[in-house]
């Protein structure tokens, strides 16, 4: 009897002691959750969320469809590492979450002479890749004083990671029929980024896809590189593509339907309901040039290596170089009923 009174309170012990463990769990992962959305904010990004690391089951079957028909052209980096895209737990071991957050760059700005060919808003001021770098790894030392023995790493476009599902996962928005993350309160002119912890956090949820019956996105693409039922962008068709990652010329079926578009496109982007409302940066580094706003189509017509670099000196438009930015100036050129 004795022996069996000992075993039920050391059974109600140990419940006790399961109960207060994870009651503080809970409070440390809340707190911690907290912590990193505070610390966040205060280095600029718009929102934050948090998903737990997993394997994307759905999205590895739709990569893996979308390399099977070539979708990808020429950028056979996509095809890399597909255990790692599709799983950040093989990309960073350890890993427990991945915190997607997100980075305005909207600019009402536009340049000055509307016959300039045109530069997309993403790559007005400095390369945004070592600018929100830079502010990840700070995140990262924060929560690592703050948490204490945090391994983990940043992220931002160029790595194994499929940012847009990890952000839809985390409940910052949704996939829009232009394949961008769109929030319903922000549009969808931000960058995403990523950091990939060995911690526990309190998650989110995707939220509702709002693009509804709207297919302004596919209608307005020069190129149709939307898929007619929205979702989908066959990458060679892109004006993006063609003007930044293609590195051969560009194929003449594309005369006429650059829309004057030298570097990037925001086509799809600017014809979106939701971008009514995107809010002006407060990034100084994104901010562009007088120089770079103010030259005229003769000017880039003329464009030379050495305006090039200045012009460009930390900008992301250096991923096409000097030779790639006047070969789509001269495809454009070719567009115009009065060619210069
Ligand atoms: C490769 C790439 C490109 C390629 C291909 C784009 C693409 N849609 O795949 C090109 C060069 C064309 C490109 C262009 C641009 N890009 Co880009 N790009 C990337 C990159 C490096 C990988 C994207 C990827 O994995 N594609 C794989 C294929 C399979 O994706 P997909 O065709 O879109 O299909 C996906 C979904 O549509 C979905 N899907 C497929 N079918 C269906 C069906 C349904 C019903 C649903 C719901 C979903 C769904 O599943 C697929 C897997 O996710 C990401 C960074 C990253 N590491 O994630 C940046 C990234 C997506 N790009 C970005 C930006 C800003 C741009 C541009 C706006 C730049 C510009 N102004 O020129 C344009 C926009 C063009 C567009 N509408 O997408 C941002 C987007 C931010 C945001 N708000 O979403 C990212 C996240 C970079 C960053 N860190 O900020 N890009």
């Amino acid at each position: 009897m004795v022996g069996f009174a000992i075993k039920c309170l050391i059974d109600a012990v140990l419940r006790l002691f399961y109960v207060f463990n994870s009651l503080s769990l809970m409070q440390d992962t809340a707190r911690y959750t907290q912590l990193v959305r505070q610390a966040a904010r205060e280095l600029g990004f718009g929102l934050v969320g948090f998903a737990r690391a997993t394997h994307l089951d759905e999205e590895a079957r739709r990569l893996e469809s979308w390399l099977n028909q070539g979708q990808h052209g020429t950028m056979q980096y996509l095809a890399n590492h597909f255990d790692k895209r599709v799983d950040p737990r093989e990309l960073v071991p350890g890993a427990k979450s991945v915190v997607s957050l997100i980075y305005n760059y909207y600019s009402p700005a536009r340049q000055v002479d509307p016959q300039a060919p045109r530069i997309s808003r993403y790559a007005y001021g400095e390369d945004y890749h070592w600018v929100i770098k830079d502010k990840l790894k700070t995140l990262l030392a924060v929560i690592q004083q703050e948490i204490g023995a945090v391994n983990g790493r940043c992220f931002v476009d160029s790595a194994p990671v499929m940012e847009r599902d990890w952000a839809v996962r985390a409940g910052l928005g949704w996939m829009g029929k232009n394949t961008l993350l769109i929030n319903p309160r922000k549009g969808s002119y931000f960058f995403l980024a990523e950091l990939i912890l060995d911690v526990e956090f309190t998650y989110d949820s995707p939220m509702h896809d709002y693009c509804g019956t709207c297919r302004r996105c596919i209608d307005a693409c020069p190129t149709d590189a939307i898929a007619q039922n929205g979702y989908q962008l066959d990458a060679r068709k892109c004006i993006s593509y063609l003007t930044i990652e293609l590195r051969d010329a560009i194929p003449a079926e594309f005369q006429g339907k650059m829309e004057n578009w030298m570097f990037g496109c925001d086509i799809c982007q600017e014809v979106c309901p939701w971008n009514r409302f995107a809010e002006p940066h407060e990034e100084p580094a994104f901010m562009p040039s007088a120089e770079l706003l103010g030259m005229r189509r003769q000017d880039w017509v003329e464009l030379t290596e050495e305006v090039f670099q200045r012009v460009f000196r930390k900008s992301a438009v250096k991923r096409t170089k000097f030779s790639g930015l006047q070969r789509n100036i001269q495809f454009i050129a070719g567009d115009k009923e009065d060619p210069l």
